[in-house]
């Protein structure tokens, strides 16, 4: 099955398509040459990820998947959440981070969850599937690998942070994995 996924986020594409496996052929954007800087103004997650695949599906005709996705922080009530990318300055993750470091001094409920909602946009319309997992954020940053808050967030059950575990390992256990195997449950019905 071909597959757009409608993201500029790299990182994210890579992880979907290692996720979704060898029975899909994913483009991206850039295959298309859609370099268009998509508007994001939902207020939810589902809003956004829903813009991101209609744009794509009503521009190429390809069946899309929008993935739009965040860190929500209990101590911070949900934030940085649908602002996660731009927090404190856009797809800069350092300072992203150091936002919300700086944010959660001195707090000690370190609970945090990752959420992914995607949505598949084909002829039918949109269909929405979401994952999370939960887990705590560190007081520092740990790894190099992934992207995001991933160097600060240590999923439950585990003593490491995304950022630390290759690619195959966070994506065993993921929010995105979590929401692409309901979406893949629901091509098989
Ligand atoms: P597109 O809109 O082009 O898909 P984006 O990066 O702007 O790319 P979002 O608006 O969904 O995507 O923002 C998601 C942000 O949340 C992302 O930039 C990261 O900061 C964070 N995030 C999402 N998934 C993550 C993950 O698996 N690990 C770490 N951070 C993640």
């Amino acid at each position: 099955m071909q597959l757009l996924i409608a993201t500029h986020n790299e990182h994210k594409k890579e992880e979907i398509r290692q996720i979704l496996g060898k029975n899909f052929v994913v483009k991206s954007l850039t295959d298309y040459g859609i370099f268009d800087e998509i508007a994001e103004n939902g207020k939810t997650f589902k809003e956004n990820a829903e813009i991101k695949a209609k744009y794509c599906f009503e521009k190429t005709g390809i069946p899309s998947l929008g993935d739009d996705s965040g860190l929500a922080v209990e101590a911070l009530n949900g934030k940085p959440g649908i602002f996660s990318a731009r927090y404190a300055d856009d797809h800069d993750f350092v300072k992203n981070i150091e936002k919300v470091l700086d944010e959660m001094k001195s707090i000690e409920n370190r609970k945090a969850y990752f959420i992914t909602v995607l949505c598949y946009y084909d002829e039918s319309g949109a269909k929405f599937f979401e994952g999370k997992v939960h887990g705590n954020l560190l007081t520092e940053n740990k790894g190099f690998k992934g992207f995001g808050y991933d160097p600060i967030f240590v999923p439950d059950g585990y003593e490491k942070t995304f950022a630390e575990m290759p690619s195959e390992e966070k994506n065993q256990i993921s929010h995105r994995k979590k929401a692409i195997e309901k979406f893949l449950e629901f091509l098989e019905k």
